[in-house]
């Protein structure tokens, strides 16, 4: 040791590289299975790189631990034991000169991670729908990989966010009308899977109601009725009354709401215009 000192103070005196400061702002981080992350803020002036070293007792003894110079402000320690706590320092180094040692810092790394997720909770709700590729949300551990499932077939995926939200928005199409049980699972780092979450009923339905038949009017001087003859599709909800005066555009009459029964009066004439009206049949998915 003394030795030592004393060559590197007669380098020194000769006119060589002055040795950098010691290194701060040095941190320890365990991201995962047998592993640590060393990290330290950068040194100013820049040196020519920095050493990291580790003993496995506090304050030595010392052990370098990379064989090149490390550019950067960071080192990943790999295949150590989970459970037994390591330490470290780093120096800066131009040259062939160290700096002394930055402050010590030590971590124990864990265990490989075997635990699966918690199964994703599903936000979208159950629902009727004309859209083949309907949209699944909800949240799950952050960074998960998510996979949405239509029965056991896989229909589409992503990756939860840090704050755990995911929304899976254009997944393969369902099939034909139908029912069918939507699902989610959570895959974490360590490809472990968590089990299914609560399924949601997505309702597919793209076939229009049939059309509404045998349309009739009664004029009177005040209103005229419009009648029609029932949808014969059984999933109808109601019907919207168009109406064109004059030869005009069509207008849609029942802006509140749909009409539930098979006839609409419309009292908004003016005698000597000319009417003319049409009835659709509107079913119960939602976006129809
Ligand atoms: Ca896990
Ligand atoms: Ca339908």
């Amino acid at each position: 040791m003394k030795l030592v000192a004393l060559a590197l103070s007669a380098i020194g005196f000769l006119g060589a590289q002055e040795p950098p400061v010691a290194p701060t702002g040095v941190a320890a981080t365990t991201p995962e299975n047998g592993r640590i992350d060393i990290s330290w803020n950068a040194n100013s002036p820049v040196p020519s790189g920095y050493n990291v070293w580790r003993a496995p007792v506090s304050s030595g003894v010392y052990v370098k631990l990379n064989s090149a110079l490390i550019s950067g402000t960071s080192y990943p320690n790999t295949g150590l034991t989970p459970g037994t706590p390591y330490f470290y320092v780093v120096r800066a180094v131009n040259g062939s000169v160290e700096s002394p040692n930055s402050s010590e810092v030590t971590a124990i790394p864990t265990g490989p991670d075997t635990t699966a997720p918690a199964p994703p909770v599903v936000t979208s709700l159950t629902r009727k729908t004309r859209d083949t590729t309907p949209s699944t949300s909800g949240t799950s551990e952050p960074g998960s990989r998510v996979r949405v499932y239509s029965g056991s077939t896989e229909i589409g995926f992503t990756d939860a966010a840090a704050n755990g939200t995911w929304t899976v928005a254009n997944p393969s199409a369902l099939g034909s009308d139908g029912i069918y049980a939507v699902t989610a699972r959570a895959t974490d780092g360590s490809s472990n899977q968590s089990a299914p979450s609560n399924a949601i009923q997505i309702t597919l339905d793209t076939t229009p109601p049939a059309i509404p038949t045998n349309l009739r009017v009664l004029a009177t001087p005040n209103f005229i009725d419009v009648e029609w003859n029932a949808s014969s599709s059984p999933d109808v909800a109601g019907y919207k009354v168009y109406r064109s005066a004059n030869s005009g555009s069509w207008v849609l009459l029942n802006t509140t709401g749909l009409v539930t029964i098979t006839k609409y009066r419309d009292a908004s004439v003016t005698s000597g215009n000319t009417y003319r009206y049409r009835v659709t049949a509107v079913d119960d998915a939602l976006e129809n």
